[in-house]
């Protein structure tokens, strides 16, 4: 590290902070610069494989990357089967609290001993090597095992957020021609039932590839189950089908693990495939890194599984460093904001990770409701999911953590699999900053030319080299893989957000520059909500932006053209709301529509929708040469 000065708002790491950081972050941005491909394979050789690899890195067909050649291992297996020949053994891997008080905890012993009975559940129902599993459910438990159990049998899950609805979700089933759904019957939120098998069955009446529907029994209220369909996983559980261990499925490295799907600049959504072996090493190290994880810690990763930050960060990740996981049910606010700082204290949370959204929340309630609990026990803070606001950051920084909690703000993709550009806990922080890229990681910052942008200059934010965990291809569709990620500037990763970079190389992310909209962090494209708009007999066209908004990051805001014979109405923009709740999910209902009379589009039909976002904005639409009218 150097001492020269760094320019603007800097917080210090703690001498504390140093003391045990600073040895192994100077040694890992060393030996990665030194040579990544070793660093990499350093971190693999700590995980356990039945076979090692022939290769590191094969880039002979690029951009189809493939990494640890030949070698055999599976995720599931490092997750649990290697922690439980230790004394972690009898640790408690995860700790659970439901939203109506419910609590579980589970070893890591009786974590693969669910994980292996829901696996040979999931076998008597034929699952096998290489089919897909759809899961779709709340934040319990059983949603862990049953990512593992996938893994595990060599399954290729594809969790669906518990957000999503009818239309995503069959969306979801069809594309990845799921064999079996897992579901929960409903879930808490706010106190009140989301009704998920109601919404898979609607949604499953459509969706012809899966046979068996396995129900998890959550909320109790009353379903339809389906004769020779539907199955009670209590049922199946409790049956001499479910034994107490379960084959370990070998899988190559370059096998898919699973499918996740993640909108994108135009149509559908794409589902993005990660794999064992590479997703594996990225998970484990960029956790272990990123986070300072020790053995002693309680990590919480605050986000949901059905999101990659999930995923990576609660399930793989902290599995895979044989950590002690939290996770909980239900929302940040109900019964009241102070949920997320009792559990701190009642649970001894030692590291959270949220997203900025939520600290916004969190702030618009005041410092009392965190000053209620004792957070002593929080020793890192981390961040996901869109830009931080320096405001938002402070307010982390100073209320939650204290003033002694460094905070990672994070920033990487569905598409990453894991952190890419984030400090490591021994960094001089920049309130709003990602800082630098992860040890092994070159990115770079470029103009509409292709060229290296100056310092301060906003341009496109591109990665130059692959790393283990890069999503592999989209599935189904590798055409659209090279088209979309590799195709701007050759040989090189687009991010699609464009960023840039300060006088002492720390990296700024300042957004999008597609169609994809973060709303609460999620992300969501124009054209899903465009097309559920589009689905309602009363509309012809419809266009979507993100308008800024102080808790949410950004709103969606749609333009409505109805079709003839329909009249204008405040009944109706509900209805078109509703209607997009119910398509696509809560999440994605718009924050207001407009209906109007025609939308600005180029002679080639495409709808201009930075004209309607710089007209909201009050802002100078810029170019308008290629406009219609
Ligand atoms: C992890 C996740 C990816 C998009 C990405 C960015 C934005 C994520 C940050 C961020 C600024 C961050 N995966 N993003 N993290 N922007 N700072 N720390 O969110 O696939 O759902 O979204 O999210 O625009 O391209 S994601």
């Amino acid at each position: 590290m150097s001492d020269r000065k760094l320019s603007g708002e800097v917080f210090y790491p703690s001498k504390e902070v140093l003391d045990r950081t600073q040895v192994q972050c100077e040694s890992i941005y060393q030996s990665a610069e030194k040579d990544s491909l070793s660093f990499w394979e350093n971190e693999a050789n700590k995980l356990h494989w039945f076979r090692k690899w022939d290769k590191v890195l094969d880039d002979s067909k690029k951009p189809f990357f493939k990494w640890f050649i030949n070698g055999k291992t599976n995720i599931a297996y490092n997750c649990l089967d290697v922690h439980c020949e230790t004394y972690r053994r009898n640790k408690v891997a995860l700790v659970w609290e439901g939203e109506n008080g419910d609590f579980r905890s589970l070893s890591y012993f009786a974590l693969r001993r669910e994980t292996c009975r829901f696996a040979n559940v999931l076998r008597s129902l034929g699952v096998k090597k290489g089919d897909r599993v759809t899961i779709y459910m709340g934040r319990v438990p059983e949603i862990v095992t049953a990512m593992l159990a996938c893994a595990r049998i060599g399954a290729i899950h594809s969790v669906v957020y518990g957000g999503f609805s009818v239309e995503s979700l069959h969306e979801r089933l069809e594309d990845s021609q799921s064999k079996v759904l897992i579901v929960a019957d409903g879930a808490y939120q706010r106190g009140k039932i989301v009704e998920l098998k109601k919404i898979a069955d609607e949604a499953l009446q459509r969706a012809a590839t899966v046979e068996s529907v396995l129900v998890i029994k959550r909320t109790g209220h009353e379903i339809n189950m389906e004769f020779g369909r539907d199955f009670w996983y209590h049922d199946l559980m409790s049956s001499p089908i479910a034994g107490n261990s379960c084959d370990i499925e070998i899988m190559d490295s370059e096998d898919p693990l699973y499918l996740l799907y993640t909108s994108g600049t135009t149509g559908k959504p794409k589902a993005i495939m990660h794999t064992h072996g590479g997703y594996m090493v990225g998970t484990y190290s960029t956790t272990k890194y990123v986070f300072d994880l020790s053995d002693e810690d309680r990590f919480w990763c605050a986000a949901d599984p059905g999101w990659v930050t999930g995923h990576s960060y609660i399930v793989y990740g902290p599995l895979l460093n044989g950590a002690t996981c939290f996770m909980y049910e239900g929302a940040p606010n109900f019964p009241n904001p102070g949920r997320w700082w009792s559990m701190i204290e009642k649970y001894g949370i030692n590291i959270l990770y949220a997203a900025p959204t939520a600290i916004r929340g969190f702030m618009r309630y005041g410092d009392a409701w965190v000053k209620r609990y004792n957070l002593s026990s929080l020793r890192l803070l981390g961040s996901v999911g869109e830009p931080i606001n320096p405001e938002a950051w402070r307010w982390y920084h100073k209320v939650v953590g204290g003033e002694r909690c460094p905070i990672m703000d994070t920033w990487w993709q569905t598409e990453t699999g894991v952190v890419m550009i984030s400090p490591l806990p021994c960094t001089p922080l920049k309130p709003g900053s990602g800082t630098k890229p992860f040890p092994g990681i070159q990115v770079d910052i470029l103009d509409e030319k292709g060229m290296r942008t100056d310092d301060d200059e906003e341009g496109y934010l591109v990665i130059k080299n692959p790393w283990p965990s890069m999503l592999r291809t989209i599935w189904n569709d590798p055409e659209r893989y090279i088209q979309q990620y590799w195709s701007r500037f050759p040989g090189m990763y687009l991010t699609g957000d464009s960023a840039r970079r300060d006088v002492d190389g720390y990296y700024w992310i300042i957004g999008r520059v597609d169609d994809v909209i973060k709303v609460s962090g999620y992300r969501l494209g124009t054209a899903e909500i465009e097309s559920a708009l589009v689905s309602h007999q009363a509309v012809a066209e419809a266009a979507a932006i993100g308008l800024p908004h102080s808790v949410k990051g950004h709103a969606i805001h749609c333009y409505v053209l109805l079709k003839a014979g329909f009249e204008k109405s405040d009944k109706l923009i509900e209805e078109l709301r509703q209607h997009v709740g119910h398509e696509v999910g809560p999440i994605a209902k718009p924050e207001s529509i407009e209906i109007v009379d025609s939308l600005p589009k180029t002679r080639s039909g495409k709808i201009m929708r930075r004209v309607l976002k710089a007209k909201a904005l009050g802002i100078d639409p810029g170019n308008l040469s290629t406009l219609e009218e």
